[in-house]
């Protein structure tokens, strides 16, 4: 994470279309526990969002952002904690679960077979999970790891949302051109994508909305009107929100993903 204020992602954000929304409830995550074998999952029941992303992606800026709280990264960096799943009580029934970082080359092979399996099972038969985030550096989108993952997720039913995280270090044109070239990606056709930054906060209500809709908020509806900044592209049905106008629900046949 660069250097923030503790306040200032607030200033930074683009205020020609307020996005203020936040889900409240992200801001009591605290760290809970941190798994490497599938029995010391927690109990599966209530409602989990998991976030995932290729090593240096921005995960854990991302997470700190989301929940505004600095020492989720510090947990995730614990030697020992970067290939576990790691999981952030929100309430007695609500968490968020950090996913191992993939594609990093130093982790070693036996590392990364002993947590695959864990990951693959996770990912099938966890029935509290509601989605998963997937977050990406704009500037790489959508690599051999994060395809796979995709596709296992949509394989195992699960609904799917990409961050393109960094989006700060492009101008919004170029930015704008990596969503829609991506939004016409057979593998993205059922799935949410949006831009954001863990640095200046661009997406966030975004996010915040998505993961209010999974883990059970109901929203208030945001003015009338408003619209997405940096979304154009939405797996979930989100009826009753501002933002319509922006978002197109991409429903292609779900047998365009195998
Ligand atoms: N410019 C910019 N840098 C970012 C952003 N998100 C993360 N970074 C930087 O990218 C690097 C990796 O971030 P980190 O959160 O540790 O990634 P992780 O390995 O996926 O957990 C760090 O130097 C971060 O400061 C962002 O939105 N914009
Ligand atoms: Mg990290």
């Amino acid at each position: 994470m660069p250097d923030h204020k503790g306040n200032d992602y607030a200033l930074s954000m683009d205020h020609t279309k307020p996005e203020d929304y936040r889900f409240a409830l992200l801001r009591q995550a605290e760290y809970s526990i941190s798994v490497t074998k599938t029995a010391q999952l927690p109990a599966d029941e209530g409602a989990e969002v998991a976030i995932a992303g290729r090593s240096n992606a921005g995960k854990s800026s991302v997470l700190n952002r989301l929940t505004e709280r600095r020492s989720l990264a510090r947990v995730s960096r614990t030697p020992g904690r970067t290939q576990a799943i790691n999981y952030f009580t929100l309430d007695a029934q609500r968490r968020l679960v950090d996913l191992p970082g993939y594609g990093y080359a130093k982790v070693p092979e036996a590392l990364r077979l002993s947590w695959g399996p864990l990951l693959e099972r996770y990912l099938r038969a966890r029935g509290s999970l509601r989605g998963l985030v997937i977050v990406m550096d704009i500037r790489h989108p959508l690599g051999p790891h994060d395809a796979d993952l995709i596709a296992f997720g949509r394989e195992c039913g699960r609904p799917v949302h990409v961050l393109l995280n960094k989006a700060d270090k492009l101008s919004r044109g170029a930015g704008l051109q990596v969503l829609a070239q991506l939004r016409r990606e057979a593998l993205l056709a059922e799935v949410g994508l949006q831009l954001f930054s863990a640095q200046t906060g661009l997406g966030l209500a975004d996010l915040h909305r998505q993961l209010a809709a999974w883990l059970g908020e109901k929203e208030t509806p945001t003015s009338a009107g408003a619209e997405s900044e940096s979304q154009i592209g939405e797996k979930d049905s989100r009826s009753g929100q501002g933002g319509r106008d922006q978002i197109e629900t991409a429903r292609g046949p779900s047998a365009r993903l195998e």
